[in-house]
């Protein structure tokens, strides 16, 4: 705006100015609200007002009370915490540091995992920046907030349509003194498939420049060949490299016999030689029982000289229990979630946690009144995404048996709904264990899981068995995803591929046996960059390249969208999700000292081609925008 205004202006255009001309001409300064900021929101708004939001559809607007906030001074800064310690320290000393500790040390993530497990990842930016400068107060002893990575990369575009590079550098800006972590998926990145291995390293880069501070790296196949290049590169940054070992299986039950104690304490061992800094053992679907978790974390202790960092979910019920044995067993750093956003498909509880352990020889180290008043906060926002809540109410033991990942019950259970089998859902949870053991039994987390996932929807929907997909598999078109997982392109399970299923997959394709980076070609920053430009239709960077990299299709409809709505993340969660009531006003910040009030009148009556002329008042004046209604 500042060149428009320049170029526009008479002194300029007759060429009579000095170089006192900007000091001058204040005006120049004044940038007026492009006019199609304003219409592009109300073009959303009216949208979602007619025709509801993907994955809620058109229903009356829930009344929501503002949310609880805990009222602390904000100008007194956030105390000393980790991430200054690994800044001016680094990683070495850090590790020394989580050693030195008597207590167990936390990590949060209410941010990430908690709302993926929990609300099928939709908790905007917005509402996660509203808390931050409160969480950096309110929680400094944490070892680290979980708040990136996993599935809210791809669901930022997809379904939200905000940038999830911003989320890091607004919670970056906000929270000074904690250490960021994110879940990163070896070499599918934050993807459902393998990507080249520059894509892994730049991707690694810039989220290290961006912001993040510990990288945990799984693969979902247990195959280290898949983690390398991302420790390498985590190591590169100077940053952490917390190397997952999934958990899987029940090393308790001799008949399961194929992931074993000493099957984990080979893997770790190799992760440590690899260039761990922490060894994590990633329980993504909370199948770690409480005695299974004592023996297990006792021995890998005994194993490897790395902290040790447990994550686990809570769908059993049995997660404070299995815990507490793991703090007994020696574990460094466990994964909890606030209270109400804890439990179920998400994270034991850190209030339950510490009171369970109060007062005996290892603590959690947390002002539980905090916790408290943070969890109202979470509480309140909750509501908002009730939509997307899985339904369950109680602990689910059957867990044990299907194996799903917590982070993955809510998201399928979306897609099976999507596919219209949302009545079929106890069968589809019922295939999803039968599909596993068909391809062999493995490890399950995403893209694994999402490759067992989409062979059990497409199983029910076609009325399919274990037989039936052998002997009609030569006509069968199997999904995508579970033909390039026999093809090899998203690693090497551990015990190989059931051969005669993998033939009848892949129909006379040769699979691979290498790691499928030594057979991508790199790909040019320099094309995309000027893709994902011409795209938006301004400049673009390397995030926007990246992100272009890992779902072009997703970055594509998130451009458009873009382009049609303008930026969205400036609207309220509940009208961003449920629209607006007759007569409603609301304000909308879309920068900062910039607010729109804008009021819904009244909705048209739909005309003959399907549109509605929806009257809105907008700063006071009369609009109308023509939406089109698709009920
Ligand atoms: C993810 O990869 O998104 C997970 O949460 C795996 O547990
Ligand atoms: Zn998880």
């Amino acid at each position: 705006p500042f060149l428009e205004n320049v170029v526009r202006h008479e002194n300029f255009l007759t060429g009579s100015y000095d170089t006192s001309f900007i000091d001058s001409t204040p005006e120049l300064f004044e940038f007026p609200v492009r006019k199609d900021r304003g219409t592009k929101i109300l073009n959303y708004l009216g949208n979602v007002t007619v025709n509801g939001f993907p994955g809620i559809g058109k229903q009356a607007k829930p009344i929501f009370h503002p949310v609880r906030k805990p009222a602390i001074d904000l100008s007194v800064p956030p105390t000393y915490g980790t991430k200054q310690l690994l800044d001016e320290k680094g990683p070495e000393a850090l590790v020394q540091w989580i050693k030195d500790q008597k207590d167990v040390l936390l990590t949060d993530t209410t941010f990430r995992d908690a709302h993926q497990s929990l609300l099928a990842t939709r908790v905007r930016t917005s509402d996660i920046v509203n808390i931050a400068s409160e969480s950096a107060r309110l929680m400094p002893d944490l070892f680290s907030f979980e708040m990136w990575g996993g599935a809210t990369f791809d669901v930022a575009y997809r379904f939200l349509k905000e940038d999830p590079w911003e989320r890091l550098t607004k919670l970056r800006n906000q929270i000074p003194n904690v250490l960021f972590q994110m879940l990163f998926r070896g070499a599918n990145a934050v993807g459902y498939s393998n990507y080249p291995d520059n894509v892994i390293r730049e991707f690694i880069k810039t989220s290290a420049e961006s912001g993040i501070d510990v990288f945990r790296i799984f693969d979902s196949l247990n195959w280290i060949k898949g983690m390398e290049i991302a420790i390498d590169a985590t190591r590169q940054a100077g940053k952490v490299a917390e190397a997952a070992l999934c958990y899987t299986g029940d090393i308790l039950d001799d008949s399961r016999a194929k992931y074993t104690v000493d099957y984990y304490k080979k893997m770790a061992k190799e992760l440590e030689a690899t260039g761990a800094h922490i060894l994590a053992i990633k329980d993504m679907a909370g199948l770690l029982k409480p005695e299974a978790a004592y023996r297990l974390i006792s021995e890998l202790k005994a194993t490897v000289d790395i902290p040790i960092h447990l994550h686990s979910h809570d769908t059993s019920g049995n997660g404070i229990y299995m815990y507490a044995k793991a703090v007994e067993a020696g574990v460094d750093i466990v994964d909890t979630a606030l209270g109400s956003m804890s439990g179920l498909t998400s994270q034991p509880s850190v209030s339950s946690l510490y009171y369970a352990l109060q007062h005996g020889k290892r603590q959690v180290r947390a002002d539980v009144k905090a916790l408290e008043s943070l969890s109202y906060y979470w509480e309140d926002v909750r509501k908002y995404y009730q939509n997307f809540e899985s339904g369950m109410v109680s602990p689910h033991s059957e867990v044990y048996v299907h194996e799903m990942p917590g982070g993955q019950y809510s998201n399928l259970q979306q897609q099976a709904k999507a596919v219209g089998l949302g009545e079929r859902w106890e069968e589809v949870k019922e295939m999803y264990s039968r599909v596993n053991l068909l391809f062999g039994d493995v490890v399950k987390v995403t893209p694994s899981s999402k490759v067992i996932g989409d062979m059990a929807l497409f199983m029910v929907q076609n009325n399919l068995n274990e037989i039936s997909v052998i002997d009609r598999g030569k006509t069968i078109d199997f999904p995508e995803s579970v033909i390039e997982f026999f093809e090899g392109y998203i690693g090497q399970p551990y015990g190989g591929f059931p051969e005669e299923l993998q033939q009848v997959i892949l129909k006379g394709r040769k699979p691979i046996t290498v790691r499928p980076g030594e057979l991508l070609e790199d790909v040019d920053f320099e094309i995309l960059l000027n893709k994902t430009e011409e795209l938006l239709g301004h400049p673009s960077t390397m995030k926007d390249a990246l992100a272009y990299t890992l779902y072009p299709k997703v970055f594509e409809e998130y451009a458009t969208t873009k382009k049609q709505f303008g930026n969205i993340s400036v609207v309220n969660t509940s009208e961003f999700l449920f629209g607006m009531r007759l007569g409603q006003e609301i304000e909308v910040e879309i920068e900062r000292g910039k607010t729109l009030i804008i009021k819904l009148v009244s909705i048209g009556e739909p005309q003959s081609d399907g549109n509605r002329i929806i009257y809105f008042e907008l700063n006071g004046q009369p609009r109308e925008i023509v939406i089109q209604d698709m009920n």
